[in-house]
């Protein structure tokens, strides 16, 4: 993709942490426009930011307790940005009246920066602009950035690899726990949060995880993952939450030479790789693989198979397509 000037120009902004830049810049991303890897050297070194990923069922009260955490993290005097993937988060903008009351906690403020995502146009579905506006959010200089998901297919698992800290909100609701657990929520939490602290069954529903967690260790190396109880209504518990956050995002900065770390870089890395050659691979193959392959593509006898080994071969192909 070729680089213009604007684009410079608006990475420029961006990184000075101007919000109608950021903005534009992940419109751009949304419309397929902006191709972060081409834009990477404009963008440079990278702030220190910390991902914090909260996913649950539809209703556990995510945006709520993120409503509660912007508040604390602000009090701690950070930026604060949220990127919110579900059409029915009152962080769209367009929501019902309620939910636009309880952004308002947050509207004027100038160092809380919320954003909905949505995927028209773009390749690579929403968890890759997930991913891409998070950075450009980090470059921009938040320190915090919330990633709001509603938990409930594969595709939302992706959270994992994108957040640095998932928080996976469970309500004491008949079913959310056996529906959390099939959707292999219960493997990506680093902390779990029981949200909807007045209602019955939520200290059951406490009881329940820390038994599952002490039963069958994560996989998270010696991080003990914590069960916190909180009522998103009144922010009782949500102070402490953010202090839990605050121990994992410690207990990561002091264990990145750990396997767990290394892992989540590369199965990024894995990602972007994959990414950038499917895209070359498109551009490349079609015109070469026409040119060069015509009459074994045209001849039925000779299988798929062995002209993908031919082609794995062809040096002057593969020369192309890693140009
Ligand atoms: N009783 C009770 N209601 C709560 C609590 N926290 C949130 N709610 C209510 O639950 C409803 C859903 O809250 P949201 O914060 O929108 O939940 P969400 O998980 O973001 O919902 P989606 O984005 O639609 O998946 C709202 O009516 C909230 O007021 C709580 O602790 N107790
Ligand atoms: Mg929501």
């Amino acid at each position: 993709m070729e680089i213009k000037d604007d684009t410079k120009n608006l990475i420029s902004r961006l990184k000075q942490g101007n919000t109608s830049a950021l903005a534009r810049a992940i419109t751009l991303l949304e419309e397929g426009e902006l191709d972060i890897p081409s834009v990477d050297h404009l963008i440079g070194k990278i702030n220190k930011s910390v991902k914090i990923g909260v996913t649950g069922p539809p209703g556990a009260g995510k945006s709520s307790l993120i409503d509660w955490l912007i508040k604390h993290m602000r009090s701690a005097g950070e930026l604060v940005g949220v990127l919110a993937t579900d059409p029915s988060s009152p962080f769209t903008g367009g929501a019902i009246l309620g939910d636009r009351i309880r952004m308002q906690h947050h509207f004027l403020d100038d160092k809380v920066f919320i954003r909905s995502l949505g995927s028209r146009g773009a390749q690579g579905g929403i968890s890759r602009i997930t991913r891409d506006a998070s950075h450009l959010m980090q470059a921009a200089g938040y320190r915090f950035i919330i990633l709001e998901t509603v938990g409930v297919g594969q595709t939302e698992l992706d959270i994992m690899n994108i957040a640095d800290t998932v928080l996976v909100v469970l309500v004491p609701e008949s079913g959310d726990f056996i529906q959390a657990m099939k959707a292999g929520l219960m493997e990506i939490a680093d902390i779990f949060v029981v949200n909807k602290s007045d209602r019955e069954g939520s200290k059951q529903l406490v009881n329940a995880i820390n038994f599952l967690t002490e039963t069958f260790p994560s996989e998270h190396g010696t991080w003990q993952t914590p069960v916190m109880l909180t009522n998103g209504l009144d922010g009782t518990g949500t102070p402490e939450l953010f202090q839990t956050i605050q121990k994992h995002i410690e207990f990561m900065e002091s264990h990145r030479e750990t396997d767990l770390f290394l892992r989540k870089r590369m199965h990024g890395l894995k990602q972007l790789i994959v990414e950038q050659l499917s895209v070359r691979v498109d551009s490349v193959i079609n015109e070469a693989v026409t040119d060069n392959y015509r009459e074994e593509l045209s001849d039925p006898s000779v299988s798929l198979y062995t002209i993908l080994n031919r082609i794995l071969r062809d040096k002057d192909l593969i020369k192309k397509i890693l140009k």
